[in-house]
């Protein structure tokens, strides 16, 4: 059917063909957890409690939201097609120690750029990583050193403790293409720019693991992907 609005499309597409521009959409969505909402067990602090002590602690391995929005789930094309490469974020990427917490819990770096591994605390941490693909670093960042560099080269999924504070938990999730998102709080996450075709689209928890879904990236405009994780 010729609607107004596929026309309008239509014209968009082959305005941007003429343009020799790569046609691209975006993908949004949610993930969802169908299960009942865990209530986040609390964490006992046992170490520095003048530091350490001062906020609460709880698990955040599963942090279910309003409408069963999952935070924290990273989203990604797992087969791009067109090479690029993640850009250098504009902000220098942080792993942040703060109140013995690692800030944020998940965030996604672009291979090979530099971060800062920042001691907010005052005491001793000992960032410990636990790469699949990447060198493990296990490294003392003394009270008086308040940053240190750290880099991973290859994409990977990297666990982040601290030998110091054994509740102290992290995720650095290092990304070798643009074309990844995580959730907010409410489960939501947007993925933009993705050249036009079919992909798989893969999302990843800490606790729940990699699920994977179809998915075709219209030339303009977006596509809805509504992920879901069943209870466990
Ligand atoms: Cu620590």
């Amino acid at each position: 059917m010729n609607t107004p609005r596929t026309t309008a499309a239509l014209v968009a597409v082959v305005a941007a063909l003429a343009a020799g521009e790569v046609l691209a959409g975006d993908i949004v969505g949610k993930v969802k957890y169908a299960g009942t909402p865990p209530v986040p067990a609390k964490i006992q602090v046992t170490k520095d409690q003048a530091v350490c002590g001062k906020a609460e602690h709880v698990d955040e391995s599963l942090i279910v939201g309003a409408d069963k929005g999952l935070r924290n789930v990273v989203v990604d094309i797992a087969d791009p097609k067109d090479g690029k490469k993640m850009p250098p974020a504009a902000k220098k990427p942080e792993i942040d120690q703060n109140g013995c917490k690692f800030i944020p819990h998940v965030q996604i770096v672009p291979a090979g750029q530099e971060i800062d591994i920042v001691n907010d605390d005052g005491i001793l941490h000992n960032i410990h990583t636990f790469p699949k693909t990447n060198t493990p670093f296990n490294k003392a960042q003394p009270k008086f050193k308040k940053v240190m560099p750290g880099n991973f080269e290859k994409p990977d999924v990297v666990q982040i403790k601290c030998d110091v504070h054994s509740w102290m938990q992290g995720w650095v999730i290092v990304a070798g293409h643009p074309y990844y998102a995580l959730t907010d709080a409410a489960g939501n996450f947007k993925i933009s720019d993705v050249p036009a075709g079919s992909y798989t689209l893969e999302y990843w928890q800490e606790k729940l693991g990699k699920q994977t879904k179809p998915i075709t990236v219209p030339a303009t405009g977006s596509v809805t992907a509504d992920l879901e994780y069943a209870a466990k």
